[in-house]
């Protein structure tokens, strides 16, 4: 009687990778499957066929060097706490049994490797090897990262395509970002992200162990997407040139950031800024299986002294000081995690906050959260982790004084300032979802709160700035200036407008635009003054960064003075892209874009064009300069290497202005 030996193992991917929703990773080399459901794999005998009497199969399943040993049953009942390994008695084919290995709801993720035994009497034949990623499981009611609907699995695990908001609430930018979980190497730089962890480095035992508990993988991640404390992915940079790597804004997606890491041997990646390093996290957490998604803060508050104020100087004339340690950023970008918290008491599940870009340190390095959404809500101050930090960014007020030298001229507050939009991606759409009330319990307030500020002194002088619209390049920007003498007499003031670019991170830079004159108002009379700066004049600042601009006005005979601030950014024209044949784009057929774009500036521009796509194309175009009003039509080729809905990306980086235009198309190839 020939021995029974095992000829080959069929890891049976397809199958696997289609009933795991893993299916996009099938260029990954190893089997990509997912905890808590059970997959096949298929024996090939030689030698004899299996006698279910005599012989049987042992799995060993190794996660470097932690191991479970279990015996292949003939029970098809697994388990959502245990390993278990079972060939199905029915229709059981004895020269290619199947096999089916079923993993906890609880198992570590991470990439392991399994070994079959054979026992033929008592005797232990040959090993065989094979290697599979175990990534954690939305799909599934045992894990902790389940999700309960399909659309919410699609966006937050598969989609590999989003936008990231930046801007103002009044002009939202929406920015779109190639997540790229599904590019040659990508999933296997995620898993090495753990790997090279100093929580690996350190004890590999206990990290395998942990690497159960998506808590513990997200502040790892988070701590691994910047580059403070250890090998991670991206260095930040948020001022000077960046002429020894990318800047920030030129970035379309992940994978060249993930890819780049891989390959200089895990050193960080030149430039990052916060949407960079939470978008970089949003694809690892995907990848893991983790449901995540990419959140900004309107206004976000970087509280340095803990006293939940920020404060703000301004000189006589309006202008903005730089005293203040304190800032806002115009947004701030983070990523939100979908887990259980069996760490905390019931109601913290759900949405938790871990935000990667270096700002403080947290248990002794750079990294931030798990904070229950619901406990910044609440003001759950004590909870893990990070909860006071994140609550000040959506909650602090800010106290805006009016200087000349040490003398205090004015004094006005803001407390609805902060925090004042918060917005993700919607499920399914190319467009934004308000999500200030899952942060804060929001007091009803006027929708045009956006576009105007005011302020009011003490002896009864008011101002209100408002912006007749939001601004749009091209056009002037137009605005009012609202003065009220609420009291009985004849006053005479000064007016100083003033008007400064600032980045969304910074205090602003010199003033590129002012006004100053003088009114005089009857008793209880007001008077409004429209204002317009020319695109000539705005021109340097169209794009991605904002404008401060302030009114100051002062009463000449008490000298007081009383200020309203308003920011803005101006919206820069877009991208057009046009497919021909939208609804019949198959995999391996040649496609052509359009791009056009029309010049809404009052003097020529010339450019560079990329295009790019995840799974369509990769390509850079110089463009002809263009002069005022007039327009380019590019064709583009391109042949899709898979089916769903891709992203097509193009930008034009303007070589004559500061400035990227941006457009988008959602492109849906069939599946074969
Ligand atoms: C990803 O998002 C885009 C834009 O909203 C959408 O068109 C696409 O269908 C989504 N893809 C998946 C897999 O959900
Ligand atoms: C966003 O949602 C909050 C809370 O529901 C609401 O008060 C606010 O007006 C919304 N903001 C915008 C700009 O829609
Ligand atoms: C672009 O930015 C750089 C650095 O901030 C500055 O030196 C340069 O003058 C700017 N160029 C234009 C055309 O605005
Ligand atoms: C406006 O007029 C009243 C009465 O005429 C006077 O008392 C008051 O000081 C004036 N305005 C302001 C801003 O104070």
């Amino acid at each position: 009687l020939a021995d029974l030996s095992i000829k080959n193992v069929n890891l049976e991917k397809s199958e696997n990778l289609g009933k795991h929703r893993t299916e996009d990773f099938s260029s990954s080399k190893a089997l990509v499957v997912r905890r808590g459901a059970p997959f096949r794999i298929s024996l090939q005998l030689e030698g004899r066929p299996f006698n279910s009497k005599t012989d049987s199969i042992r799995i060993k399943v190794m996660l470097g060097r932690l191991y479970v040993m279990m015996p292949v049953t003939f029970s098809k009942k697994v388990s959502s706490s245990h390993w278990k390994a079972y060939m199905d008695p029915e229709g059981l084919d004895l020269m290619n049994p199947s096999i089916f290995i079923s993993s906890p709801a609880s198992a570590s993720v991470g990439c392991y490797r399994f070994q079959l035994y054979v026992f033929t009497e008592g005797k232990r034949g040959r090993r065989v090897f094979g290697k599979f990623n175990l990534l954690c499981n939305p799909w599934c009611r045992e894990d902790s990262v389940y999700i309960p609907f399909e659309d919410q699995r699609e966006e937050y695990v598969l989609n590999d395509s989003g936008l990231l908001f930046m801007g103002t609430p009044m002009n939202l930018v929406s920015r779109p970002w190639s997540f790229d979980q599904y590019e040659p190497g990508v999933l296997e730089t995620c898993l090495n992200l753990l790997q090279v962890s100093p929580q690996h480095q350190r004890n590999r035992r206990r990290d395998y162990l942990n690497r159960n508990k998506p808590v513990y993988i997200s502040r790892v991640v988070s701590a691994m997407i910047n580059s403070e404390d250890d090998r991670g992915v991206l260095k930040g940079k948020w001022a000077g040139n960046f002429k020894d790597g990318v800047n920030p804004s030129m970035w379309t997606g992940s994978g060249d950031i993930l890819r780049q890491w891989a390959e200089s041997g895990y050193s960080p990646v030149k430039y990052g800024q916060c949407w960079v390093f939470a978008a970089v996290m949003c694809t690892v957490m995907r990848v893991l299986g983790i449901p995540c998604r990419v959140v900004t803060n309107f206004n976000s508050a970087h509280d340095t002294n803990d006293n939940l104020v920020i404060e703000e100087f301004y000189s006589e004339q309006g202008q903005k000081l730089k005293l203040s340690k304190d800032s806002i950023w115009n947004f701030h970008v983070w990523v939100e995690c979908w887990m259980t918290r069996q760490d905390l008491a019931p109601g913290m599940d759900g949405w938790q906050v871990l935000d990667p870009t270096p700002q403080e340190r947290s248990g002794g390095v750079y990294c931030c959260g798990p904070a229950p959404v619901k406990a910044i809500k609440d003001r759950c101050i004590d909870l893990p982790f990070d909860v006071p930090f994140v609550y000040a960014e959506v909650n602090a007020d800010i106290h805006m004084t009016v200087l000349r030298g040490d003398q205090v001229l004015g004094f006005s507050k803001n407390t609805e300032k902060v925090g004042a939009f918060i917005c993700t991606k919607a499920i399914g759409y190319s467009r934004h979802q308000n999500i200030t009330g899952d942060y804060k319990h929001v007091k009803s307030r006027s929708p045009t709160s956006t576009l105007s500020s005011r302020s009011s002194s003490s002896s009864g002088m008011l101002v209100f700035l408002n912006l007749e619209k939001a601004p749009v390049a091209g056009e002037p920007v137009r605005f009012m200036v609202r003065i009220i003498n609420k009291t009985n007499a004849v006053k005479m003031m000064k007016v100083h407008l003033n008007a400064q670019a600032k980045e969304y991170n910074n205090s602003p830079l010199d003033t590129f635009w002012e006004t100053h004159g003088a009114i005089q108002l009857a008793p209880m009379e007001e008077k409004v003054l429209h204002q317009q700066i020319l695109p000539a004049e705005y021109e340097d600042v169209v794009g991605d960064d904002l404008v401060n601009l302030a009114v100051v006005l002062e009463d000449m005979g008490s000298r007081e003075l009383v200020l309203a601030s308003e920011e803005f950014n101006i919206v820069s024209p877009q991208l057009n892209i046009q497919i021909a044949d939208e609804d019949a784009i198959t995999p391996h057929k040649k496609q052509t874009a359009t791009v056009t774009f029309t010049n809404p500036f009052s003097h020529p521009v010339s450019g560079v064009l990329t295009v790019v796509g995840a799974r369509l194309l990769q390509g850079k175009l110089q463009m002809p300069p263009l002069i005022p009003g007039g327009g380019v039509k590019q064709s583009i080729t391109f042949v899709p290497t898979m089916g769903g809905t891709k992203m097509l990306q193009a930008s034009l980086s303007l070589t004559n202005m500061n400035s990227t235009i941006r457009g988008f198309k959602m492109i849906t190839v069939n599946r074969a």
